[in-house]
């Protein structure tokens, strides 16, 4: 879905990466126990995803689903209000760069609430990252969203998060520091506002996630997201 808005985010920090990243070389489930339960992790060439990548572009995806409503949440905390609207009214009118003075909670987000009987099809593509926690199900969560656009700081279980298409910013914190943030306000107006007033030991974890990457994330750290192009994305919640 590389079209859908102007062009990236300009983000000057992009460059800084607090994350680990990780390139196993042996068999990835020797890798990820050790990281399993303590840091979030970055690991590299651990899935191919070239194929579900080609059923991902824009003509591909409105080809298919176009006219099957998808539901949106507002891009806050709670993300508490939710509006059904046909997928081609979303990537034709609703997807596009995020208005930097535009709260979170005035701002549509496709990400998540998927219908399984109608994108199931397309999921059965998704090569998801080959770890699992013991006594967890893993459960997918697909988006779409314009550049600059994000959630704010939340926090839930344990998963993975992969770009398919485009760039996603991380910002971390351990379950322990809460972050400095509003629950209504953009992940954008928090990188203008907020970040840049944090002294360096306050900053959050940082990283980019770009494709062929796989973030993982442990439980209940607090994360929010920023997406530095129009991106395509999902998340494996191992709940
Ligand atoms: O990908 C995003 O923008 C949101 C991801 C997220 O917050 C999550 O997976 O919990």
């Amino acid at each position: 879905m590389p079209r859908g808005g102007s062009g990236p985010v300009p983000v000057s920090r992009d460059g800084s990466v607090s994350v680990p990243v990780l390139r196993p070389c042996g068999t990835p489930l020797d890798v990820a126990p050790r990281f399993a339960f303590s840091r979030p992790v970055i690991l590299g060439g651990v899935t191919d995803n070239s194929a579900f990548r080609a059923l991902c572009t824009r003509e591909k995806l409105l080809a298919a689903f176009g006219p099957f409503p998808v539901r949106l949440s507002t891009a806050n905390t709670y993300s508490y209000r939710k509006v059904d609207v046909p997928f081609q009214e979303y990537v034709e009118h609703l997807l596009k760069p995020q208005d930097p003075a535009r709260l979170g909670s005035d701002t549509l987000y496709f990400f998540g609430d998927n219908n399984f009987t109608e994108w199931g099809p397309l999921f059965q593509h998704y090569v998801p990252p080959p770890f699992r926690i013991p006594g967890t199900s893993p459960a997918y969560s697909f988006g779409i969203a314009g550049s600059g656009s994000g959630v704010p700081f939340h926090w839930h279980g344990p998963g993975f998060s992969e770009v398919i298409f485009g760039r996603k910013r991380w910002f971390l914190y351990p379950p322990d520091r809460t972050p400095h943030f509003h629950p209504n306000e953009s992940t954008l107006a928090w990188l203008q506002h907020t970040y840049p007033t944090l002294p360096p030991a306050q900053r959050p974890l940082e990283c980019t996630l770009r494709p062929g990457e796989v973030l993982y994330f442990p439980d209940r750290w607090w994360h929010a997201t920023l997406n530095l192009d129009t991106s395509v994305f999902i998340s494996t919640f191992l709940g």
